[in-house]
């Protein structure tokens, strides 16, 4: 066993390494994880001891050379062993049906605190820490975030796996084990920089590599035909390329423990490290060559969301652990119930979007030449088993991948998909719809630019059930993108709101404001949201609303240190803290809130005696690498921010932070702190949002537009309880149908005219005075998300806001009110509706 090198604080420093490591909420004992305060003595001996051993024997340290992640992997692999106990307590049984969620992306952040939590050991872990001169709070800092997922898709997927695991949902997720996740955003001198992550540098101690399932996954080659009997052609696919799939196991432990599921993550081998052949024959390079090529499918997450790039290397990855997955679901079940037949009974795949969506040819493919079902069998048995969840309507995301590049790298699957289009067409026909605008528009392949399979409609065409994640998502989804296919099966599209897990967005991340619930209406909160609502007697109690306050108080502090330990700006808390945090997107309309930022400047210096409300406005979050636009848009924010802080004239009303390098954990410590949160995308464009609903679970009252879930979260706090401005969808439609709208909006604009000015003047970047042309020409000229049009009504309602934080106990009032009225955004709520009107599985 090597010793580690030791630390050099200064490298970590250069590379900005470690800067998440300080992400923390404030770890004081909260009164509601009983095992805590009673936490036994015998029982933090015990996890002492444990953590000791494993220090010792797995890392091999002993306490006065174990660096904090040392303690980390011994804390984390003494927590496995709890987890792996209470996996085996359940109990080995066959539950009657699994759910297997086939996830490109799964956006976990740290596992630390979820499974303490979850095992209600926080205090027996804190108290064996401590007892050895740790501190848990340190200890969980040292855990990097699997960041194994770009935003909102990856993140539901993670939520979604911890509630099945808390409400007994019997299931398996399966993705793929990136080396790399998403990169690590850096600004220099405002401008996104990115670097490489590196979440396994110091190997992981929550997975269980399993070598024995290693499933061989094919690429290339050609497909031959012979006769079986008369009139039975079987095809047979012969690969130019093999790849192994090899298994890592995360186990996923539910609330209370009560029942642990399996993530299981796919790495990429080469069949063999080396050609021999070609090695002893002195081609030394092009012996590794192979290995490389095999082992770059799992080496990085592709780290756009926003839209389709098309390359090979992310088919590749899509069909390498598709297979897989498949290859070993089915082993699965007929090692449990002998024949394959019977796969619909005892199975339901999830598919998160289409990236796994060649799992339609797949299956097919298995079923056909694996099992020897026929035809009819093994479509019967697909389109009975899979289900598909579509997660954006926006045109340049949709999957479609050419023809050409299809028939190279998976030959038999294009067969397969030609074949399952005939038919589909066929039926067409027999119903007497030959005309060719109606064939053209469900069929699984365009033809209108250069010839390319849909993938949204493959999965369409090959799932049960498709679901939309909000409500407007899934009616938008049968009005446009798939009208026509859903004119053909009307019972095929259902609606299923996203949500979010509790444990890790509000037990973990605010324990001062849990605890408060807690006491106010009992510890049956922690099992059932729907407690929340009797917060709504506390609204107005006077001594509530002050620990409400306070509470919030300490979270502010708390992210201003952060905030001045990352960008070295200081900001006040007794401010409103106004926070736009997610991707930057043009449709999430961040330059909306930079433009009304300008606009607030320019309204402060001209009236600097007015009594403007102090602001403090946060921005975060990644642009795509490749995403000229977006990544303007974050130095403009930069550059903004450094024009409005160094100004004394606005010094105390408003500051302008962009925090580099958002992710699960600094959400984690931003949401909480939250006054305000900000979403603001252009009506039909936010499927859902997931972001809007854990600010409003903590208590930040929203701006937003009523687009994805903000419909639904108004329904549910009250229309008084949330800031809508802004056209609806169908207003958006209508309005871009008219021509000149943003020229008419501007010219009726002076506010929005001035600040525009302002930016393309050069002002904010006065040694590259053109910098924000494009931006503004952008505006002024095309304004394709309808920031022109909705700015007036955002800067009125943003007024309307001030306003309500100068009347304090008003302001507390909604607050509270959100906080009492989110429960139905719970993931165990979403989980519960995938299982009963989706999966149809029953909870363990
Ligand atoms: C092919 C490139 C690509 C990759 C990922 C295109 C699109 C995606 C995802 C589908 C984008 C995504 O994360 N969508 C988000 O899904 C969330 C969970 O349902 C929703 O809350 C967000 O509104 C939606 O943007």
């Amino acid at each position: 066993m090597g010793v580690s090198r030791a630390e050099r604080p200064s490298d970590r420093s250069r590379q900005g390494r470690g800067q998440d490591r300080h992400v923390l909420q404030p770890r004081e004992a909260p009164a509601w994880s009983a095992p805590a305060r009673t936490a036994s003595g015998d029982a933090v001996a015990d996890m002492r001891e444990a953590i000791l051993a494993k220090l010792a024997y797995v890392i091999g340290k002993s306490p006065t050379t174990a660096r904090e992640r040392d303690w980390f992997a011994a804390t984390a692999l003494a927590l496995r062993d709890r987890v792996v106990d209470a996996c085996m307590g359940a109990g080995r049984t066959v539950p009657n049906k699994r759910v297997y969620y086939l996830s490109l992306e799964f956006l976990i952040g740290r596992l630390l605190s979820d499974a303490m939590n979850n095992l209600g050991l926080v205090e027996t872990t804190r108290a064996a820490l401590a007892e050895l001169g740790i501190d848990l709070g340190t200890v969980e800092g040292a855990e990097p975030d699997a960041a194994l997922g770009n935003g909102g898709l990856g993140r539901l997927a993670a939520c979604f796996m911890e509630s099945m695991a808390s409400i007994g949902i019997p299931a398996i997720g399966y993705g793929i084990r990136y080396d790399h996740g998403l990169f690590r955003q850096s600004l220099e001198d405002g401008w996104q920089r990115e670097t490489p992550e590196t979440w396994l540098a110091e190997g992981n101690p929550w997975e269980f590599v399993r070598p024995e399932a290693t499933y061989t996954v094919g690429f290339g080659g050609h497909v031959t035909m012979s006769a079986v009997s008369e009139g039975v052609i079987r095809r047979q696919w012969h690969p130019a390329e093999t790849v192994r799939a090899v298994a890592h196991d995360v186990p996923v432990v539910g609330w209370r423990g009560a029942h642990v599921n399996t993530l299981r993550l796919w790495k990429a081998e080469a069949e063999a490290p080396v050609d021999l052949g070609q090695f002893n024959g002195g081609d030394h390079v092009g012996a590794v060559s192979s290995r490389s090529r095999a082992e770059a499918i799992s080496r990085v997450l592709y780290p756009s969301d926003s839209s389709m790039a098309g390359q090979e290397l992310r088919l590749r990855q899509e069909y390498f652990f598709t297979s897989a997955s498949l290859q070993d679901l089915l082993r699965r079940h007929v090692a449990e119930r002998g024949d394959v037949r019977s796969l619909h009974d005892h199975a339901a795949i999830q598919l998160n979007d289409t990236h796994p969506a060649i799992a339609v040819p797949e299956l097919m493919r298995l079923l056909l030449e694996d099992h020897q079902l026929s035809w009819e069998d093994a479509w019967h048995v697909t389109s009975n088993t899979l289900h598909y969840t579509n997660h954006t309507l926006l045109p340049e995301a949709l999957e479609t991948w050419p023809v050409e590049l299809m028939e190279r790298l998976l030959p038999r699957h294009m067969q397969i998909i030609y074949l399952i289009n005939w038919m589909h067409l066929e039926e067409q026909g027999k119903v007497g719809r030959h005309d060719a605008a109606h064939l053209a528009a469900v069929s699984l392949i365009d033809e209108s630019h250069g010839r390319r399979v849909r993938m949204g409609h493959l999965a369409f065409h090959g799932a049960r059930r498709v679901n939309g994640v909000s409500a407007l998502h899934t009616e938008l989804m049968r009005s446009t993108v798939f009208r026509d296919l859903h004119a053909l099966e009307p019972e095929k599209i259902v609606n299923k709101t996203n949500g979010i897990t509790f444990r890790r967005w509000f037990h973990n991340a605010n324990p001062g404001l849990t605890t408060l619930a807690v006491e106010a209406v009992g510890a049956r909160v922690l099992d059932d949201p729907e407690a929340l609502r009797g917060l709504e007697a506390f609204a107005t109690d006077a001594s509530f609303v002050a620990r409400y306050a306070a509470m919030r108080g300490a979270r502010k502090e708390a992210l201003a240190q952060i905030v001045a330990d990352r960008t070295g700006i200081d900001i006040d808390p007794s401010a409103l803290f106004d926070v736009q945090v997610k991707r930057i997107h043009e449709y999430k309309r961040q330059l909306l809130n930079v433009i009304e930022t300008v606009a607030l400047y320019q309204a402060i210096k001209a009236e600097p005696h007015r009594d403007w409300t102090p602001r403090v406005k946060i921005f975060g979050g990644k642009a795509a690498p490749s995403y000229t636009q977006a990544k303007l848009i974050i130095k403009l924010a930069c550059d903004v921010a450094k024009a409005v802080n160094d100004d004394p004239e606005v010094a105390g009303r408003l500051k302008v932070v962009f925090m580099p390098n958002y992710s699960v954990s600094l959400a984690e410590a931003i949401i909480p702190a939250a006054d305000l949160s900000e979403q603001i995308s252009t009506a039909g464009m936010e499927a859902s949002g997931t972001g809007n609903m854990k600010f409003a679970l903590n208590g930040a009252l929203t701006v937003g537009t009523l687009d994805g879930a903000n419909i639904e979260i108004r329904q549910h706090v009250g229309p008084e309880n949330i800031f809508i401005f802004g056209l609806d969808a169908a207003g958006v439609q209508a309005r871009m149908a008219t021509p000149n709208y943003a020229r008419d909006a501007i010219w009726a604009s002076p506010r929005l005219a001035a600040a525009l000015d302002m930016i393309a003047s050069g002002r904010f970047s006065p040694e590259e005075p053109n910098r924000f042309r494009p931006l503004v020409d952008d505006l002024r000229h095309r304004d394709q998300y309808l920031l022109t049009v909705d700015f007036d009504d955002y800067w009125r309602v943003q007024r309307e806001i001030d306003a309500a934080w100068n009347d304090p106990a008003g302001w507390w009032r909604m607050a509270i009110l959100n906080t009492a009225r989110m429960a139905w955004f719970s993931s165990d709520r979403s989980m519960r509706e995938y299982a009963e009107e989706i999966w149809r599985v029953k909870l363990g």
